[in-house]
């Protein structure tokens, strides 16, 4: 591309046809959705059906007003604000064509640690009606093993002692509800965009518990006139690369510094319980049940739970990249056996899906190889995934007496992952809030094989499962003596796996 368009509101005409830019005047857009946690996935997901609809009359009403609560959020807040709270979606499909489009729907945007009034004062707004979040599984802070809300986390305890400064959610919406509640305002939806089973359900239950604490007066307006909806999320949103800001400039003559690279796929399946009103989503195909449960534990159990297993099984042979994971035939056969013994079992029915073509066609989505989603994004957090992506499946192949052996070799594979170099002795970086424990426990298995297991905020009482403990062992002895490849190998021909 010979000419390069910085982008901005004022350029946007300036843009080469072929990028799709917002069709609606973005003056006239005023903020309905205050949106928590303006990473990749919500702009690949929310902020993009939300900027399809803006394109349609009668919305106007439904811009987003991104929030950022994280001190290390700022650097993503001082790009958004220069570039006006535009950015490029590339959709990259697998046939190699790609597509852009800059996204408008992000109207406004609060750094909430420079100002957390200010922030608290625009979730009060009679203007916001919802309340969306994507902060991540581990940003809900409850117990694996308990469910419960973890009250004595020290940021927890900070909000609780400093109310109008707060720095975790839970402390800004508290706030925000209470400050709604004196002054005699509507109510609102707080929606939750997180791969957590039932995410509107434990949202609500963190929330009340906290606030039990912080505001005990406020419980029972909040049970009058807030609501959490459920809802399954989907995406594929790898993290944005130096060379995504570069192929955006060399193929669309865009100089982006915050553009979000997605796979086409896209779908969000919510509770159709808004308190206050919400945009005409399904117009866009965001569909609306009454119950996402099914859904929801669809896609966590096989689509998240099928990427961890990809992620931390390929990490141990040296694999960058998830798509040459699932390109290995024999990886491929073990998320297949996975998923075919292990989960599907223990899913319900799922109205309006076929669930064989479900999974082949995450087979064919993590094997797209032009979204570049890498090992090591699908391997950070473990700790705050595998407990809501893999052990509920594990608990319940328990109680039914079924087979474990698959989801044991991955949970062996995530303790292996835990040394910190792989099956080549390359040292990688273990991205985790539990990192000094999980590689801790991991070394101590050498010598003591149960040891991972024994994180108990993690796994509880798996532990005392002779079934799964002795799958477990089994395998890890398997990938410690033979490695991975041949503990997958004796897997999909259960013969030789004596
Ligand atoms: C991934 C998800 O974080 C992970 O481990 O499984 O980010 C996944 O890509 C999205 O949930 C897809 O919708």
């Amino acid at each position: 591309m010979e000419r390069i368009i910085k982008l901005n509101e004022k350029n946007l005409q300036l843009l080469p046809k072929e990028v799709s830019i917002p069709g609606y005047d973005r003056s006239k857009i005023r903020a309905g959705i205050a949106h928590i946690g303006v990473g990749a996935f919500h702009r690949s997901h929310e902020a993009y059906y939300t900027d399809q609809i803006l394109n349609h009359r009668g919305n106007a009403d439904w811009g987003i007003c991104g929030m950022a609560l994280l001190e290390n959020d700022a650097e993503m807040y001082n790009v958004l604000a220069e570039q006006d709270g535009l950015y490029t979606l590339m959709i990259s499909r697998s046939d190699g064509t790609r597509s852009a489009r800059v996204i408008g729907s992000i109207i406004e945007y609060i750094f909430a640690p420079g100002n957390p009034e200010f922030a608290i004062e625009k979730l009060t707004s009679p203007d916001i009606r919802i309340i969306s979040l994507t902060i991540t599984e581990g940003g809900y802070n409850f117990s694996a093993t308990t469910g419960e809300f973890q009250m004595k986390e020290p940021l927890i305890q900070w909000d609780l002692n400093n109310p109008d400064n707060p720095k975790t959610v839970f402390g800004y919406i508290t706030q925000a509800l209470k400050r709604r509640k004196e002054t005699g305002r509507a109510g609102v939806t707080i929606q939750s965009c997180d791969n957590i089973q039932k995410n509107g359900d434990m949202l609500k239950k963190m929330l009340l518990t906290y606030v039990k604490e912080a505001e005990p007066g406020l419980t029972e307006w909040i049970n009058e006139k807030v609501t959490f909806p459920n809802s399954m999320v989907d995406r594929i949103t790898p993290a944005t690369t130096s060379s995504d800001i570069e192929n955006l400039q060399s193929l669309f003559g865009i100089l982006d510094s915050c553009p979000v690279v997605c796979e086409p796929f896209i779908q969000w399946v919510v509770e159709d319980n808004f308190a206050n009103g919400r945009p005409d989503w399904e117009s866009v195909g965001v569909h609306f049940v009454e119950d996402v449960d099914p859904y929801e534990k669809m896609k966590i159990r096989l689509l998240n739970a099928g990427h961890s297993l990809l992620g931390l099984t390929g990490a141990l042979c040296g694999y960058t990249y998830i798509h040459d994971v699932v390109h290995d035939e024999l990886f491929a056969a073990f998320l297949r056996r996975f998923m075919e013994n292990e989960v599907t079992p223990v899913l319900d029915y799922v109205p309006d899906i076929d669930l064989n073509a479900y999974k082949e066609s995450l087979l064919e989505r993590f094997g797209n190889s032009c979204i570049k989603d890498k090992v090591a994004r699908i391997c950070l957090q473990s700790s705050a995934k595998i407990p809501k992506f893999l052990l509920p499946t594990i608990h319940d192949q328990l109680e039914a007496g079924g087979p474990v052996s698959c989801s044991a070799i991955v949970i062996a594979a995530w303790c292996r992952y835990s040394e910190g170099s792989d099956e080549t002795g390359n040292k990688y970086i273990i991205d985790d809030d539990m990192k000094e424990i999980l590689q801790e426990n991991s070394l101590l298995s050498r010598e003591d094989p149960v040891s991972f297991l024994r994180i108990e905020p993690i796994f509880g009482d798996l532990l005392y499962s002779k079934r799964f403990i002795d799958a477990y062992v089994k395998a890890l002895q398997c990938i410690y003596q033979l490695g991975i490849i041949e503990c997958l190998k004796r897997t999909i021909s259960p013969d030789e796996f004596s």
